[in-house]
């Protein structure tokens, strides 16, 4: 093979290499495309298959619209910055040290990078016994990690996100970010490792539930994908 060839066939499978769960990191240090940048991940579902618990418009504007401005936000900020700083996770942990575009727009990419595959069709999976014997462990039943999960989901003033993660001390807790921050910036109120994430923009469900974030995160169950759960669940 060719030398250039090589180089391009390694930056090629390079791309996506970058694993954490499901989610893939196109990390701008470990392809040999300069200025290549962050990219929009496929769905791995159409627009339409959340129906009737997301519809159609709402997906395609928040993946196509939404989650494409932060993608390319995100690839304007760091082409003002010398030092490459690698892969989106690399980012959120070092935020403290960027810009507030850099947090909002590397935190858009992440969260909706996450956010995607835990996502399926209406009972397309179901709930393994490991991620319910995690759930009653943690939180004493299935149905009161739900019931927690909701409230802090309807305790999100304005813009943000609800969480599952495993935080620091190795313990499953809920929590919840303002805007579009994670639980994996250095400037995170509780930090960890992310399971379960739920959008709670209006842009995720307004225009099939207007302002009742209630509704749309009740009908949220119904296509969370419990496969993907399980995954973050075993991902060290
Ligand atoms: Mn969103």
């Amino acid at each position: 093979m060719k030398r250039r060839n090589f180089i391009k066939t390694g930056a090629a499978a390079t791309i996506g290499l970058g694993v954490l769960g499901s989610l893939q990191v196109h990390s701008i240090a470990n392809t040999a495309q300069p200025g290549a940048g962050f990219k929009l991940p496929k769905l791995p579902y159409n627009y339409d298959d959340l129906e009737p618990f997301i519809d159609r418009v709402t997906m395609e504007i928040h993946h196509s619209k939404h989650h494409a401005g932060y993608v390319s936000n995100l690839n304007t900020e760091l082409a003002k910055i010398i030092d490459k700083p690698g892969s989106v996770e690399n980012i959120c942990a070092n935020i403290s040290k960027y810009s507030t575009a850099m947090r909002n727009n590397a935190g858009g990419h992440y969260n909706h990078s996450f956010f995607w595959p835990l996502m399926a069709p209406a009972l397309a999976t179901t709930m393994s016994a490991s991620v319910n014997k995690a759930l009653t462990e943690a939180f004493g039943s299935v149905e009161q990690f739900k019931t927690a999960f909701r409230k802090a989901a309807l305790s999100v003033f304005g813009s943000g996100w609800a969480w599952l993660i495993r935080n620091e001390k190795g313990k499953l807790e809920i929590c919840t970010t303002a805007n579009q921050d994670n639980p994996l910036m250095d400037i995170a109120e509780v930090k960890g490792q992310p399971i379960i994430a739920l959008d709670v923009w209006e842009h995720a469900y307004y225009l099939k539930h207007q302002n009742k974030r209630s509704d749309y995160i009740d009908n949220w169950w119904q296509i969370l994908n419990w496969d993907q759960v399980k995954e973050n669940l075993s991902a060290k």
